[in-house]
């Protein structure tokens, strides 16, 4: 069995699901997929190839119930099986398979949490527009002044977390549904004491299927962020 368990999460990806599936045979990890019911039939699609391919599996959940949750089913899933690391990633190639193995090994070398950062030295994003580009850029810097951490991609969802990571931070208590998942994961990991580290990435805008940000995402995190602070300050995170 694999140490490496990348959680996928799915929801409307029908054009993404199988080449994203066959590109990550070669990495050495295993990869769940959580599917939340999607219309478009991604999760039989995902099914499918869990026959044909052994290092995949899939969670199929009931209804759309936001990034976060069904993150944490995967992560719960992950643990369960006897994961060392285990990766989040999206599921439509804006982040580059080749970072994978980059993840992992600077976990290997001692980080408790890496990071794919856009942010960073050598970090980009490509295809993006400005309203976009300043989401994303903006909402990474708002997180982190407010939170008084040193990280520049507080947002991002391609991530490499030690297995002790996951078990120490308190997943029963994440509400975050969205960007505030990214960030709170994050800010508890650091609170807790554990070594993050940022990894230079270039993301690239989707090509095909539709994208699920919406102002509602964009909102919790906005009023998310100061209320993780308060949390910390009293001494509850
Ligand atoms: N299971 C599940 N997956 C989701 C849900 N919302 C989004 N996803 C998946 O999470 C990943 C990231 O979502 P995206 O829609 O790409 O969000 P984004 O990267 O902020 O937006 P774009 O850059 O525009 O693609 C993709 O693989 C989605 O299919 C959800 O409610 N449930
Ligand atoms: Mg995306």
């Amino acid at each position: 069995m694999s140490r490496a368990v990348v959680c996928l999460p799915t929801y409307n990806e029908r054009e993404n699901i199988e080449p994203m599936l066959r590109a990550l045979g070669d990495k050495g990890v295993r990869v769940l997929v959580i599917d939340d019911a999607s219309p478009d039939g991604t999760g039989e699609i995902a099914e499918r190839l869990a026959a044909e391919l052994d290092y995949v599996d899939v969670l199929h959940r009931p209804a759309k119930d936001g990034l976060g949750p069904a993150y944490l089913a995967g992560f719960e899933r992950a643990l369960a099986q006897g994961a060392e690391l285990v990766l989040e990633m999206d599921c439509d190639f804006s982040h580059d398979l080749n970072d994978v193995p980059r993840l992992i090994a600077a976990v290997e070398q001692g980080a408790d949490l890496a990071l794919g950062s856009r942010y960073v030295p050598g970090g980009s994003v490509r295809n993006w527009g400005a309203l976009r580009r300043f989401v994303s850029s903006g909402g990474s810097l708002y997180a982190r002044l407010l939170l008084g951490v040193d990280v520049r991609d507080l947002t991002g969802g391609f991530k490499c977390y030690r297995r002790q990571v996951l078990e120490t931070i308190d997943l029963r208590a994440i509400r975050s549904r969205g960007y505030a998942f990214q960030i709170e994961t994050t800010y508890r990991a650091l609170r807790a004491g554990f070594r993050v580290v940022e990894v230079p990435i270039t993301f690239v805008d989707r090509e095909v299927g539709g994208s699920k940000m919406s102002r509602a995402i964009v909102a919790e995190a906005i009023w998310k962020v100061p209320l993780l602070r308060v949390a910390a300050l009293r001494g509850r995170l």
